[in-house]
C-alpha cells in the first residue's frame, strides 16, 4: 500500500543528502590539512601560479600583471560559488538557501506527479517546504537529507489534516433514522462499502435498512440483495428501472416506522450523460434527506478519483470521501490529496473485499503508512 509513494519520498531524502548537504563530518578538518604539511593557502598559491606560468591561448596579449588580476577575478568566483553551496552550515547551524533547494524540490516535485498527488497539492506542498526551509538555520546534528525530511512531512501533515471525521461517534451523536446516501461511478465500490459500513454499524448493537436505489441494473440490486442477506438487515428494493429516489424515499419511511438506526442508500453510477446521472443524485437527495453524503472513489483511478469527487461535489454536495481498493494502490496519489483538494474528509480507506476491510482513516494513519519503516 503506498509503497511507490514511499520509497520516492525516501529517495527524495537521501538524493537530497548526497547532492547538497555538506554534513559536518564530511567538512575537511582544517588540522587534517595542516598536518600533511599543504594548507589551504598553499594549495591556493600553488595553482595561481602554475596557472599564470601557462597561459590560455586568448590571454597571450596580456601582460603577466593583467593575467594574475583575471585569475584572481576567477578565482574568487569560484570561492563565492562553493560558499554559496556550503552555506548551509553556519556557526549557529546549518543555513538554507534558496538556490540549493531548487534541486530537492524538483525531484520532490517528479516523486509526487508520479504518485498520482493532485497538482494544486504538489505546489503546495513545494511551497510549504520551501517557506519551512529558505533562510533558516538547523542544528548541526542533521543532515540536509534530515531537514528535508522533517519538513516534507510536517508540510504533509499539514495537508492530511482536512481529514479529522470520526464516523463512530458522528454516527452516535446524529439524529435517528440516520441516513447516509454512497455516490459515485461505476465499479468504484459504493456497493461494497454500503455492506462494510452496515456491518460497522450492526457490530455496534444498532439496526440497518439498505435502500437498493441504483436500479439502473437489476444486477445491482441482486448484489445489495445479497449483503443484506449475509448481514441479516432489511432490504427496501424495487423492480429495476423504478424511480431510484421512490425507493430512498421508501426505505426512510420504513425506518421511521420500525424505528431503525441508519438507512445506507445505494445509488448508480452510470447514467447516459453525467448530467442525468448528477439530476438523480440531486432528486435522492431532495427525497432522502441524507444526513450524510458519502462520496465512494476507486483509488487506484488516482487524480480521476479526485476529479470525480469534485464534480459530485460541485452538483449533489458531499461531506465525506470513501477511498477504495488502496489494497490495490501503491501510488497513494489519492489518499494523499483528495481531502485538501475537495476540502472534506477521508471518512474511511477499504482495503479488500471483505466486510473488516475497512479503515477509518487519519493523518497520523497516513503519515504511518508513507513514513514509517
Ligand atoms: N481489492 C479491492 N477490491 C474492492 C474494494 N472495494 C470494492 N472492491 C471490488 O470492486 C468491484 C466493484 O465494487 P462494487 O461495490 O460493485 O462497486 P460499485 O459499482 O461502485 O457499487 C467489486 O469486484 C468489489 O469486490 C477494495 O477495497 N479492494
Ligand atoms: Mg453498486
Amino acid at each position: 500500500m503506498f509503497d511507490s509513494l514511499k520509497s520516492k519520498l525516501k529517495n527524495v531524502f537521501k538524493k537530497s543528502q548526497s547532492e547538497t548537504a555538506v554534513p559536518d563530518d564530511v567538512l575537511p578538518p582544517v588540522q587534517d590539512a595542516a598536518d600533511t604539511g599543504v594548507t589551504d593557502t598553499a594549495a591556493e598559491e600553488g595553482s595561481v601560479v602554475s596557472e599564470e606560468q601557462v597561459p590560455r591561448e586568448d590571454e597571450r596579449k596580456l601582460s603577466r600583471k593583467e593575467i594574475s588580476k583575471l585569475n584572481k577575478k576567477e578565482k574568487t568566483a569560484d570561492k563565492k560559488k562553493e560558499k554559496e553551496s556550503t552555506e548551509l552550515i553556519s556557526d549557529s547551524g546549518k543555513k538554507i538557501k534558496e538556490g540549493s533547494l531548487d534541486d530537492v524540490l524538483w525531484e520532490l516535485e517528479v516523486a509526487l506527479m508520479e504518485a498520482d498527488v493532485a497538482f494544486p497539492v504538489v505546489e503546495e506542498i513545494k511551497n510549504g517546504v520551501r517557506e519551512s526551509m529558505v533562510g533558516k538555520k538547523y542544528a548541526r546534528g542533521h543532515t540536509l537529507g534530515e531537514i528535508v525530511e522533517i519538513s516534507v512531512k510536517e508540510t504533509i501533515s499539514e495537508i492530511l489534516k482536512i481529514n479529522e471525521f470520526d464516523f463512530d461517534s458522528w454516527f452516535s451523536a446524529a439524529g435517528r433514522p440516520t441516513v447516509i446516501m454512497f455516490v459515485g461511478i461505476n465499479g468504484t465500490g459504493k456497493t461494497t462499502s454500503i455492506a462494510k459500513i452496515a456491518n460497522r454499524i450492526i457490530g455496534q448493537g444498532k439496526t440497518v435498512v439498505l435502500a437498493a436505489s441504483d436500479t439502473f441494473r437489476a444486477g445491482a440490486i441482486e448484489q445489495l440483495t445479497i449483503h443484506s442477506e449475509r448481514l441479516g438487515c432489511k432490504i427496501v428494493k424495487h423492480s429495476a428501472d423504478a424511480d431510484p429516489s421512490a425507493v430512498a424515499f421508501d426505505a426512510v419511511e420504513h425506518a421511521k416506522a420500525r424505528r431503525k438506526d441508519a438507512v445506507l442508500v445505494d445509488t448508480a453510477g452510470r447514467m447516459q450523460t453525467n448530467i442525468n446521472l448528477m439530476d438523480e443524485m440531486k432528486k435522492i437527495k431532495r427525497v432522502a434527506k441524507p444526513d450524510l453524503v458519502i462520496f465512494v472513489g476507486d483509488s487506484l483511478a488516482g487524480n480521476d478519483a479526485v476529479e470525480q469527487a469534485r464534480a459530485f461535489d460541485a452538483a449533489v454536495g458531499i461531506d465525506a470521501i470513501m477511498l477504495t481498493k488502496i489494497d490495490a494502490d501503491s501510488k497513494g496519489g489519492a489518499a494523499l490529496s483528495i481531502a485538501h483538494t475537495i476540502g472534506k474528509p477521508i471518512a474511511f480507506v477499504s482495503n479488500g473485499q471483505e466486510y473488516d476491510k475497512i479503515i477509518k482513516f487519519n493523518s497520523e494513519w497516513m503519515m504511518g503508512r508513507l513514513f514509517d519503516d
